[in-house]
């Protein structure tokens, strides 16, 4: 078994994972030999490159399953194969791609062979000891002390160098670089505006104050050994009184408070699985949003394929509904009445659709391809079948449009109403805005390098075609980039929804940009450079994203 030697040591930091001491959990006679040095390496990078898919305890989810029941009937030139070329459904190539050299892919799939060790819980004392408030509310700005348009600034995730950028929507100035966790990965911004949560994989959380003359950090705290959400309470009343993060490990969300990140409340999310009642001992969170319609954080538990619905207005009285939607949830948004929650059980190729409103699931939706990424979505008026939501997907190039207006279209609501063909597999995110004629599919993923870097377009008002045709942007070729590979990902538009932002993220020690734009004509806006934009990857207008407008 794992977990269960006391001897298990694992090492916090609170701005890097560091090298993970962990002991080799009970080694069987035919186990590979494995130095303990060896064993503490190979932990630090399954758990920095290779748990987001497998699960730490690698019971599987977007990536495939790799107990050692598996890994050893498949065995060690299987394992060191497929982690060196990997596989048209998603796995990287980390051999031929360079990232792993030779002696490290031995010792992954050696290690591979072995149980997993379980990292240490993470509760309140835990959360408690890397709690820092670094400017109390009282000592901070009774106003904005900068001139900054801060509903129309980005942060803009800059992942290898564990930093966000706040930067200008209209001057595309960088105001501030902000040191943030761990491979960071989302940002959300409180329902007044004022308050920026970041969140790096480390599930180091730093609120960042936009009202100080430079946006700082004001408090900081690490919820558990690794994360990815992190959401704050948007219901008329209860506006940054909350805030709340959810983590792969340990599997638990927990409540803060809006003002100074205090610990206030950690929930397990350990339990059964909806379908089969069986027990799960990993069912990590994934996206959180917070709800308008109710004082509720909706919160969409992985393994178990729960969706959660908080109700935060008495946190000593917790009162938590749990519906049953599907396994494998991963990330979603909202329709554009913001009533409806649409999520994607990412590998079993459903959307599910929670009604806000009724705190019950509307419906569970084969998306009709493979492995549905939606990122938030993208909402458009459709020429023929009134508002829908789209998602690309992970595994082929169709784009899934989804009917989303139960009372005005009532045959189209929760039905995919019409499938697009974009660029091809490897998408992960969608993107339009209220403003705007246009739909636009991401590739980063696709294994051809110009595919990668390119960004299909869609018209609204031409989807009432049979085989709607979309334009295809070079935005890695805009980037005017020589040298690398890079992948362009995640489009985000700007307050007023007339441009649109892009990252040409590449390797850490190569450049990167962000290419800008101009909606209406489809042309070039402006091409941002900087030597600290290193990796740049999610963006996140501050009021798109604090008004879920996308
Ligand atoms: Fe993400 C959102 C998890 C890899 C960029 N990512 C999310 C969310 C989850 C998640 C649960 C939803 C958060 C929310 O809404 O509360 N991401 C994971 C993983 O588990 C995974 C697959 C593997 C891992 O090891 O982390 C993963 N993600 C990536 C990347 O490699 C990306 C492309 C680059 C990066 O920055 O690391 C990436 N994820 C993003 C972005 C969003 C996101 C940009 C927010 C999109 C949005 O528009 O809201």
């Amino acid at each position: 078994g794992h977990g269960d030697s006391p001897a298990t040591k694992y090492i916090f930091s609170a701005t890097t994972l560091g090298q993970i001491e962990v002991e080799i959990p009970g080694l069987k006679p035919d186990d590979p030999v494995m130095t303990q040095a060896e064993f503490s390496r190979a932990a630090t990078i399954y758990f920095e490159r290779c748990a987001g898919c497998h699960g730490v305890l690698r019971k599987g989810a977007t990536g495939k399953a790799l107990t050692t029941d598996i890994t050893r009937a498949n065995g060690y030139e299987y394992l060191r194969d497929f982690i060196t070329y990997g596989s048209p459904a998603g796995m990287p190539n980390w051999g031929t791609s360079g990232e792993m050299d030779e002696a490290t892919i031995d010792l992954m799939a050696r290690y591979l062979l072995i149980e997993p060790p379980q990292p240490p819980e993470f509760g309140m004392a835990e959360m408690k000891a890397t709690w820092k408030v670094l400017v109390k509310p009282e000592d901070r700005p009774t106003e904005k002390l900068n001139d900054i348009d801060l509903d129309n600034l980005f942060s803009v995730t800059l992942r290898d160098s564990g930093q966000v950028a706040l930067i200008d929507g209209a001057s595309y100035e960088i105001h501030a670089i902000i040191e943030t966790g761990y491979a960071v990965h989302i940002s959300r911004i409180s329902a007044s505006g004022r308050y920026l949560f970041v969140i790096g994989r480390d599930a180091l959380i730093n609120m960042i104050d936009l009202w100080m003359e430079t946006p700082a950090t004001v408090a900081q705290i690490k919820v558990g050994a690794e994360a990815r959400s992190v959401e704050t309470s948007k219901f008329k009343g209860y506006e940054d009184k909350y805030a709340i993060a959810g983590s792969y490990w340990p599997p638990q969300y927990v409540i803060m408070d809006g003002d100074t990140l205090e610990p206030l409340k950690i929930v397990s999310t350990r339990g059964m699985i909806f379908d089969t009642q069986e027990f799960h001992p990993e069912p990590r969170v994934a996206a959180i949003v917070a709800s308008h319609y109710k004082p509720e954080f909706i919160v969409n538990v992985k393994e178990t394929g729960k969706i959660l619905l908080v109700d935060y207005s008495d946190i000593r009285n917790l009162k938590v509904t749990s519906i049953e939607a599907e396994r494998f949830l991963h990330d979603g948004g909202f329709d554009s009445s913001k009533r409806y929650f649409l999520t994607a059980a990412n590998a079993r190729n459903k959307v599910a659709v929670i009604d806000t409103k009724e705190g019950s699931l509307a419906a569970l939706i084969d998306t009709g391809g493979q492995t549905p990424h939606p990122g938030r979505g993208a909402n458009l008026m459709h020429p023929v079948h009134g508002p829908v939501w789209a998602t690309s997907h992970l595994g082929d190039e169709t784009v899934a449009l989804i009917g989303t207006d139960p009372e005005g279209h009532p045959e189209q609501a929760w039905t995919v109403v019409q499938q697009l063909y974009a660029l091809g597999g490897g998408s992960l995110f969608v993107k339009s805005h209220p403003t705007s004629n246009h739909l636009y599919v991401d590739a980063p993923l696709n294994p051809d390098a110009e595919t990668s870097a390119s960004v299909a377009v869609f018209r609204v008002d031409e989807l009432d075609q049979e085989e709607p045709e979309y334009t295809v942007l070079p935005i890695g070729e805009w980037a005017g980039i020589e040298d690398g590979q890079p992948r362009v990902v995640q489009g985000e538009f700007n307050r007023e929804g007339t441009e649109i932002w892009f990252s040409v993220w590449n390797a850490a020690d190569k450049e990167s940009a962000i290419v800008v734009v101009d909606d209406r004509t489809l042309e070039l806006a402006r091409v941002i450079k900087d030597q600290r934009l290193i990796t740049p990857t999610g963006k996140f207008n501050v009021y798109n994203t604090r008004a879920d407008v996308y």
